[in-house]
């Protein structure tokens, strides 16, 4: 084991949206709860970070969240000491001021940058490999992933169990949502729809909406909301709003803390997230999903799609594949999905099952924060 109290700076710049804080935020918790280290967060952007995270105090430039250290990353750096494990989140620059700290160390700390995650091949040759160095400090290259060989994924210690005993029992999905202020009809399936403006989604709400069984569609507040809006006809869709069209029922729900998402995304049916965390967090859920993956320049972000759904749809029969490739793909591109998801409906319990065994199967490998800690354990 490391030392006990192995210091931890965690750097986040808030580049857009609310993945950059997330996931730090979820990591530096974990490396505290479960790992005992002690973890400095800092992070650029208050405000992103309080919308998971109420408490945070958005005026103070040092607090203390559940045992980390969350410091305001200032314009103008002061000077502090360099912590034993430096950790830049998705590739972000660090302060020179501090890079020159790091060198000044007896002993240079182990420096690497965290990266977005990827199910492409090549992630595993590269997940570990040294990159630039500063001075006499060796950065390194840290890679989440699905394969044996990266860097694993964020999962916190007994989610599954936690995940598990939450969706056996009826009583407390019901609570939970009376909690949201959601109250679905019998029966109804619970649909989550977090996704960034997408042109596709009238086709959806319109299968949704002939539908025989009825659908209670939550969606919380953020960018797909305008889309929603111009289906339904309204002006504008405020937090709480709730819009019956035919089978549908559509309820704009507010920006829930982190732990309350996931408890959303457990009790839904099917899950359509976006980003990176929530894509995560959709996988410990178990249940199908669809995801919108964030868009990257000159298209690269669909090679990481294409990747992604030849592991996921691996265990599938080839009709059911074809309708996740379909549906997927559809939805990324901003294409109708009417169709696709009629098709997907048809496949519905074998889709149910490879969410299961997916889980199941990523679950196998060792969480993140426990791949960091290894990997320090090893380095040193
Ligand atoms: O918000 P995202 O789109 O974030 C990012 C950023 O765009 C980032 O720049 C990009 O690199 C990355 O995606 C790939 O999607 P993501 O990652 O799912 O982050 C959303 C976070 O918000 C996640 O931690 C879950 C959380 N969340 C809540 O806490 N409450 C909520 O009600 C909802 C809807 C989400």
């Amino acid at each position: 084991m490391p030392p006990l109290n192995t210091r931890w700076d965690i750097f986040c710049t808030v580049v857009d949206n609310y993945g950059d804080i997330g996931v730090t935020w979820r990591l530096a918790r974990q490396l505290v709860s479960e790992q005992a280290m002690t973890v400095r967060l800092w992070v650029d952007d208050l405000r992103a970070f309080e919308r998971l995270c109420p408490e945070i105090d958005i005026s103070l430039d040092q607090q203390w969240q559940q045992g980390v250290e969350v410091r305001h990353w200032p314009a103008e750096w002061q000077e502090v000491e360099a912590a034993d494990v430096v950790i830049a989140a998705f590739a972000c620059q660090l302060p020179s001021v501090y890079m020159d700290a790091m060198a000044a160390r007896e002993k240079p700390p182990l420096w690497m940058n965290l990266d977005y995650l990827s199910a492409e091949d090549w992630v595993v040759g590269c997940h570990g490999l040294p990159s630039v160095k500063y001075k006499s400090v060796q950065k390194y290259f840290f890679f989440p992933g699905f394969q044996p060989g990266t860097g694993g994924l964020l999962r916190e210690s007994g989610l599954l169990e936690r995940r598990q005993q939450f969706q056996q029992d009826p009583e407390a999905q019901r609570q939970f949502l009376h909690g949201l202020g959601i109250d679905p009809a019998p029966g109804a399936q619970l649909i989550s729809l977090f996704a960034y403006e997408n042109a596709g989604l009238a086709s959806w709400l319109d299968v949704l909406a002939a539908d025989s069984t009825p659908t209670h569609l939550l969606v919380p507040e953020g960018r797909i909301l305008g889309d929603v809006a111009r289906w339904l006809g309204v002006e504008s869709l405020a937090i709480g709003a709730t819009h019956v069209r035919q089978a549908l029922t559509v309820q704009v729900l507010p920006f829930v803390r982190q732990d309350q998402y996931d408890q959303l995304l457990w009790c839904c049916d099917f899950n359509a997230v976006r980003g990176e965390d929530s894509f995560v967090r959709a996988q410990w859920a178990g249940r199908p999903m669809l995801w919108h993956i964030y868009q990257q320049d000159e298209d690269i972000h669909l090679d990481k799609l294409d990747a992604f759904l030849a592991l996921y749809t691996k265990r599938l029969s080839p009709a059911a594949a074809e309708a996740m490739n379909g549906l997927w793909r559809a939805w990324s591109a901003g294409r109708p999905i009417g169709d696709h998801w009629l098709e997907a409906r048809k496949h519905w319990p074998e889709l149910q099952e490879n969410a299961r065994a997916w889980c199941l199967e990523q679950a196998l490998q060792a969480d993140l924060a426990t791949a960091l800690v290894q990997f320090y354990r090893n380095w040193i």
